[in-house]
């Protein structure tokens, strides 16, 4: 089944000449080096490519030379015979305006992607796009370059959260094996994404870490990050994640709730569990979506009610059998 998409897929990149690429708003890791990993896949075809970020890249996501070639913005829609979406569940997760008319590819690895491009590789067993996409080098008949190899072995790490979570899988090991056989270096790439640190980024966190409240029972931590945190300590967009896996390694949490404030009374919540804790569960409950680990949904309303309501509805989530569900 898979082999039979990918050839697909390999078959209608190799017919393209005109190809944007597309990845989700607030781009993560994966989708970003994915992107760039891809972009020089089919320019190495000698297909013409645009790649495009409908929002921009945090740092450090954005401290690979290459990531100044993703335009942030729209697709220029002129010419451009195929788009490939990556991990968009649907083509709004892309932000994208000017791609209705388009012919598209998709290529995910969350199970909440509804089918909806001429050709669709859905693959939830898959620990990253990036591992997905190194599979397509093989139909494409090329061979990765050290640079191409890098950035699907940092889009890994990077959704992986450095090997850690549970999706941190012996496929995903093995193809990162070949990623370094093929020129990856995973000290540079670990150094750039968990080593590179400002001093404004870790006063963030000490203010984020200083929101943290913890339910009675001692099984959920709560976050709390609003936009005049990043405006006192000088930041703009950044990578946050690493205040999630702090909160998570407290003893006996088994999810993390996380509110961004994105606009006045407008939340993004990120969810991280471990365990039987099923954060998609949660997540497609309020209308949002992701993985059984890390997932996320956004929520409107004033703060001092949500930071009650939410909390405690998850509470009540995580009790119930949804939770013992696993569909890996
Ligand atoms: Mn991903």
């Amino acid at each position: 089944m898979n082999q039979t998409i990918k050839n697909e897929i390999a078959k209608k990149i190799l017919q393209a000449k005109n190809v944007a690429i597309v990845s989700h708003l607030r781009p993560d890791g994966d989708s970003i080096y994915t992107s760039l990993a891809l972009t020089e896949m089919l320019e190495l075809l000698g297909k013409k490519v645009q790649v495009v970020s409908h929002d921009p890249l945090p740092f450090p996501l954005c401290d690979f030379p290459e990531t100044k070639r993703i335009r942030i913005g729209d697709v220029e829609p002129k010419g451009v015979d195929l788009v490939i979406l990556l991990e968009c569940a649907d083509v709004s997760r892309s932000g994208q305006t000017k791609i209705n008319h388009l012919p598209k590819i998709n290529i995910d690895h969350h199970y909440s992607n509804s089918p909806y491009a001429e050709l669709n590789w859905i693959d939830p067993a898959a620990s990253a796009v990036g591992e997905m996409v190194f599979e397509l080098a093989e139909p494409l008949g090329i061979s990765l370059t050290p640079r191409m190899a890098e950035y699907l072995y940092a889009a890994i790490f990077s959704d992986t959260g450095s090997f850690q979570f549970s999706n941190t899988t012996g496929k995903a090991l093995y193809t990162c094996y070949r990623l370094v056989e093929a020129g990856a270096d995973p000290y540079k790439v670990a150094e750039k994404l968990t080593a590179n640190n400002t001093p404004a980024k870790i006063r963030l966190l000490a203010r984020v870490l200083n929101s943290l409240r913890i339910n009675e029972k001692g099984d959920i931590a709560i976050l709390s990050m609003f936009k005049k945190d990043l405006q006192e300590t000088g930041l703009k967009e950044v990578e946050v994640e690493d205040v999630t896996t702090i909160a998570r390694s407290i003893k006996g949490v088994r999810m993390v709730i996380f509110f961004k404030e994105m606009d006045q009374d407008v939340f993004r919540v990120s969810l991280r569990s471990r365990g039987t804790a099923n954060s998609a569960l949660v997540a497609e409950y309020f209308g949002g979506g992701g993985h059984k680990h890390a997932a996320g949904f956004t929520v409107n309303g004033p703060y001092e009610r949500l930071i009650e309501e939410i909390p405690r509805k998850i509470e009540q989530l995580l009790s119930t059998t949804i939770n013992n569900y696993s569909y890996t």
